[in-house]
């Protein structure tokens, strides 16, 4: 054997070893708890009616996607290894083009994929975006830098109206932030609202979010069913404080929830103080309970 013949075949060896390490490396990360939900929040399947079915719609994506990233990588490395340029190699390898067969494929395939996907995630869509007849409405008002609650339950209507972030500037803590309360296994409708810029209502362990856009009412419609206490918070860049517009969501006994509403102020606040674009630096809202 030559040493240029060594040379050469413990650089394939070499190759070889990488491509193990690496599928390895891939195979390994494959069995670690976050890969296996494909980087969602560590939620209980439970949390809402809805949480479950998002779960499945993701993670089974996941697995599809990650499958066929395995194999593009593994072909991708396989023909980089086999087809590599060899020692005494001159001009282009064999040019293969015009190969209908393999176009046809290649075209099939991902449409089959994008289809597949379209209508799992149009079937978990529609389950999830069902108008319910709730016995609990909550009017959602997001507004620079905080949230308003209106609750509307049995006939009782009243609201909590959040800490306005921008008096304060400080990171917010659970105690002082504006708490929306929700009776465990109620349906609930929520009209999400905003009184000035596009905001987003988002509770992570709910695995849903909607925008709120001033002049229009976007609704989620959920079941909460676990008790606890989640982070809630506004997920569209809105100015200077948006990352403190927090809130926290405390799922409760019904009996609780109805201590809670107890505590609050009588009435809503409604658009009437959505801010009009030359009213921003002006109104002041009517403070409720927490502020
Ligand atoms: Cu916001």
């Amino acid at each position: 054997m030559s040493s240029q013949d060594r040379t050469s075949s413990s650089r394939g060896g070499r190759a070889k070893v990488l491509a193990i390490a690496s599928a390895g490396a891939l195979l390994l990360t494959g069995c670690s708890e976050q890969v296996q939900r494909g980087w969602l929040p560590n939620v209980e399947r439970d949390t809402t009616n809805h949480t479950g079915s998002i779960q499945d719609l993701w993670v089974n994506s996941w697995i599809v996607v990650l499958l066929v990233g395995l194999l593009t990588w593994g072909l991708l490395i396989w023909s980089i290894i086999a087809y590599r340029r060899r020692k005494g190699d001159t001009g282009y390898p064999r040019q293969l083009s015009y190969n209908l067969p393999m176009e046809v494929f290649y075209t099939a395939v991902p449409l089959m994929l994008v289809l597949t996907f379209f209508s799992f995630s149009d079937a978990t869509e529609k389950s999830i975006n069902t108008p319910v007849d709730s016995e609990l409405v909550v009017d959602v008002r997001g507004k620079q830098w905080s949230w308003d609650f209106n609750y509307d339950y049995q006939g009782q209507q009243k609201y909590f109206s959040g800490v306005q972030a921008e008096l304060d500037g400080n990171e917010g803590v659970e105690e002082t932030l504006p708490t929306l309360y929700l009776p465990v296994n109620v349906p609930v409708t929520f009209e999400l609202n905003s009184r000035d810029v596009i905001h987003s209502f988002w509770i992570p362990a709910f695995l849903q979010k909607l925008d709120m856009i001033p002049g229009k009412t976007n609704h989620i419609w959920l079941t909460p069913q676990v008790e606890g206490t989640f982070d809630g918070k506004c997920a569209e860049l809105c100015g200077e404080y948006h990352s403190e517009m927090l809130f926290n969501v405390k799922v409760v006994s019904e009996q609780e929830f109805l201590d809670h509403l107890a505590t609050l102020e009588d009435g809503q606040l409604g658009e009437e103080y959505d801010r009009k674009p030359d009213q921003v630096a002006t109104t002041t809202l009517p403070s409720g309970e927490g502020e």
